[in-house]
């Protein structure tokens, strides 16, 4: 089928060729009254005899594609998704076999009729975030989704190239308006048209040529000066005559590859500010308490990376010597910080220069610090003051705005929305996992789960940061889009109701230029090969000999179990290592490894994750999942095969963990229900570990199955622990197969994963993005307007229904 065609138009044909069986088939479904079905049950309840004409017919097809179907007698609504991001919805009448297309916001409403709420005949507040995005660009392919950087230049070269010197005008205000602090960067007010512009460049060019390439900028800068252009051209005569060439190129006859050259090199992004509000956000001891985990990990080596290349560009800029980056990470101030450094209210971040933590805290309805760390999912009511507070901080500490504000998760989200409408300044981002996927009908049962997770907060936070944002990172396309067979995290926002609240016709659209892609990497000084031998550090093996191959009793408090075959045995090591909580599946690991006899004589189990005593936990997942843990270990007697070991927050010496399993000749496995991203999996195949990842969410993308690593099924333990069992027994009989994965894994990592590539792209992104929110102004402003609008009539009336958990004695989270 061709995009064009629509089910609609193509279905009454098609279901008037088999019209006897069709009418069965949705006799069947409408039989049993009012109710959503998923996709599952529509192929399970079509009448037995009809299954197989039914699986090669049309309306199969569209069983394969339909998400889910609301049956009203006497109608069938169908949500289609024929692709990645393509949707279409029809009403089938199930009697008469009559087709109708339908709008998304139609489709809504009939789903709403089954969920009960205070008063199904009032009209529902219906908000459409597509409206007024009605001049952006869209991308087309459901495979080009996620690359919107791309299609913001083309837009931009070829609105410029319409109409050269009209376009170019925006360009000219987006110049002018660069400076760092009071002083002015690139071009300075005597450049005021795009002439003068022209003629400056060509004779700068003419300067900058005579002398040799290597000549400083100092030397050239008072010639330049007169010419109107001030620093930031490059730190040589060479760099300078590059950048010149670049933007004459860009307004004369723009071609992709010069616009990006030239948004790569313009002095654009200086300071940057990234929120990451809810958690103990810490350097050290803050792993494995709640609310924390990947998102920590991913900031701290984020704001690495990125410091780096800033003093990367900075140094070609040619100002150095005059201007130094900064990043600060804006979180909680929490004063009962649990032994961490959480109560200090700024931090220096270790291995960069001018990067921080900034706390601010957060303050109770009488103005006080509020003392208690608080779940993510109570924090709705202290986010709009902390925005405030954050602000007048970074103001003060930056003196003046930063150019790029960054957030993280949906509180941070929020509030970067709130601090970038205010300083007026480009805002990106980062979900890390948005909630509504992590749990099924979170948006048509919100009101059950309410009381527990405030999702009519999120959901409502998480779309006014989506569609205020200029842009959005995602690690793996299927964050964004799924797969064939699985919407994405951001395409589940696409439309979708919360009844009795507010249903979102258009919430946000995947096709939007917005969306883009820059995958995480893992700090290479920490997660190395295995084989770099002088880098390893050997002083740490004694203490993770004892980790994983100490007798039981000793250090209990650390482990439980033990490994009959020591590491002289040879006998390889299958590893893991996450957050205790159910998503991670952990225990469905060890479950399978119990089951699995030759599984478990081909290898023994270590698994790193939570506390190992159900008594110190304050999380209800976690402790659900303690207990289970242990009643697996005795229920398969796994003692001797099993070592658990309690959460390690130790990042250098969790590095040479991974190596020395990997010297086991072992393997990773990462077993997740779903996983959002998977940082694990990147620092296991950066060490050189064979890996086994879910096929559900991020691995899928990170790792090609049988090339790179395996993709195990979470759902079939069974076929998961034969696959581990069938690579042991390989590397068995071939040992070089072991080193062919490892060698694999990694050749995937520095090819696509590593920091540099994401910082690259991500200042690259700050940069076009901030000259995109310059065009089409009124439009923008306009949508803008809404979102204010939709925040103070709707945002803030739901966050003041959340309790004010902080204010209590310390609660237990409600954690993922
Ligand atoms: N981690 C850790 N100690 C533990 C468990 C996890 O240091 O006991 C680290 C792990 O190395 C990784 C991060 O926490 O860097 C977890 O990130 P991931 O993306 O795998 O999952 P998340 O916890 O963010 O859902
Ligand atoms: C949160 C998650 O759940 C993980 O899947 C990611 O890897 C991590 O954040 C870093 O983005």
């Amino acid at each position: 089928m061709r995009r064009s065609d629509s089910i609609a138009d193509m279905m009454p044909e098609e279901l008037r060729q088999s019209r006897y069986r069709m009418k069965r088939c949705f006799q069947r479904y409408v039989s049993m009254g009012s109710r959503l079905m998923k996709q599952r049950e529509l192929m399970e309840e079509a009448p037995a005899d009809d299954k197989d004409t039914l699986a090669k017919s049309f309306l199969g097809y569209v069983i394969s594609c339909t998400h889910e179907a609301v049956v009203l007698p006497p109608y069938v609504a169908f949500a289609v998704r024929t692709s990645p991001g393509i949707w279409e919805y029809i009403k089938v009448h199930s009697a008469h076999l009559t087709v109708q297309q339908i709008t998304p916001s139609d489709y809504l409403q009939c789903k709403e009729t089954l969920y009960e709420y205070d008063d199904p005949h009032s009209p529902m507040l219906e908000v459409d975030m597509g409206a007024l995005d009605l001049s952006a660009p869209r991308l087309t392919l459901p495979w080009s989704i996620g690359n919107g950087m791309s299609l913001v230049t083309r837009f931009i070269m070829s609105s410029s190239t319409a109409c050269r010197a009209q376009a170019a005008k925006p360009l000219l205000d987006y110049l002018l308006a660069l400076r760092r602090h009071r002083h002015k960067l690139l071009i300075n007010g005597t450049l005021d048209t795009v002439g003068k512009l022209q003629t400056a460049l060509l004779l700068a060019q003419a300067l900058v040529s005579g002398v040799r390439p290597d000549t400083p900028y100092e030397q050239l800068e008072h010639g330049l000066q007169e010419l109107g252009l001030e620093r930031g051209w490059g730190d040589t005569a060479e760099a300078c005559s590059d950048m010149l060439g670049c933007l004459s190129e860009v307004l004369q006859a723009p071609d992709p590859a010069s616009l990006d050259s030239f948004f790569s090199r313009v002095p654009s992004v200086l300071d940057i500010v990234i929120f990451s509000v809810h958690g103990y956000f810490g350097q050290e001891k803050v792993l494995g308490m709640p609310d924390t985990g990947g998102q920590v990990v991913y900031i701290l080596d984020q704001v690495r990376a990125l410091e780096e290349e800033l003093i990367k560009r900075i140094e070609r800029q040619g100002l150095i010597n005059y201007c130094t980056p900064r990043i600060l990470v804006l979180t909680r101030l929490i004063p009962e910080a649990k032994g961490t450094n959480c109560d200090v209210p700024l931090e220096p971040i270790h291995n960069t220069k001018h990067s921080s933590i900034v706390r601010v805290p957060f303050k109770t309805q009488h103005g006080d610090d509020l003392r208690h760390w608080v779940s993510r999912f109570d924090i709705y009511p202290y986010l709009e003051r902390y925005a405030e507070d954050s602000c007048a901080k970074i103001l003060d500490i930056l003196q003046g705005k930063p150019d790029l504000v960054i957030g993280n998760y949906t509180d941070g989200n929020l509030v970067a929305s709130l601090v970038s409408r205010k300083l007026g300044v480009t805002q990106g981002t980062i979900a890390h996992a948005l909630e509504k996927t992590k749990y099924e009908d979170s948006d048509v049962k919100w009101r059950e789960m309410e009381h527990k997770y405030h999702f009519s907060c999120q959901f409502t936070a998480d779309m006014i940061a989506m569609n205020t944002s200029d842009f959005i990172i995602a690690s793996t396309y299927q964050e964004i889009a799924g797969s064939k067979d699985r919407p994405g995290q951001y395409e589940s926002h696409y439309a979708f109701t919360m009844p009795g609240l507010c249903r979102f016709a258009t919430g946000i659209n995947v096709f939007h230029p917005k969306f883009n892609i820059a995958a995480p990497g893992a700090d290479q000084s920490v997660y190395f090969p295995f084989t770099q031998k002088h880098k390893r550090f050997t002083d740490l093996h004694p203490q993770i000999e004892d980790l994983v191959y100490g007798r039981e009793e000793d250090n209990s408090d650390e482990h439980i179990g033990y490994l009959e075959e020591d590491r002289r045995s040879n006998k390889p090591v299958l590893f893991s290592m996450a957050r205790l909580d159910k998503v991670k599946n952990i225990t469905g690991l060890v479950e399978w490894y119990g089951q699995n006899k030759r599984l478990r004589g081909l290898v023994n189990l270590v698994v790193v994750g939570g506390l190992l005593d159900p008594s110190q936990s304050k999380d209800r997942e976690e402790i659900e999942e303690i207990n289970k843990m242990h009643s697996l270990i005795s229920k398969y007697q796994l003692k001797g095969q099993i070592r658990w070991i309690k959460a390690q927050t130790d990042r250098v010496r969790n590095g040479e963990l991974y190596r020395c399993i990997a010297d086991t000749r072992g393997a990773f496995v990462q077993p997740a229900l779903y996983e959002a991203f998977g940082l694990t999996v990147i620092e296991a195949l950066n060490c050189g570990l064979p890996t086994f990842a879910t096929n559900q969410g991020g691995p899928a993308e990170i790792i090609v199955d049988e090339v790179s690593g395996f993709h195990i099924n979470p759902l079939d333990g069974k076929e998961a622990s034969n696959k581990i069992a069938d690579f042991f027994q390989k590397c068995k009989e071939d040992p070089m197969y072991w080193n062919k994965m490892s060698t694999a894994g990694l050749q995937r990592i520095y090819e696509c994963y590593t920091w540099q590539i994401y910082a690259a792209k991500v200042l690259n992104m700050g940069a076009i993005y901030g000259f995109w929110r310059t065009l089409d102004k009124e439009e923008k402003q306009a949508k803008q307007c809404y979102l204010q609008m939709f925040y103070n009539l709707q945002f803030r009336k739901l966050a003041k229904t959340v309790p004010r958990m902080g204010e209590q004695p310390e609660q237990a989270s409600a954690t993922e």
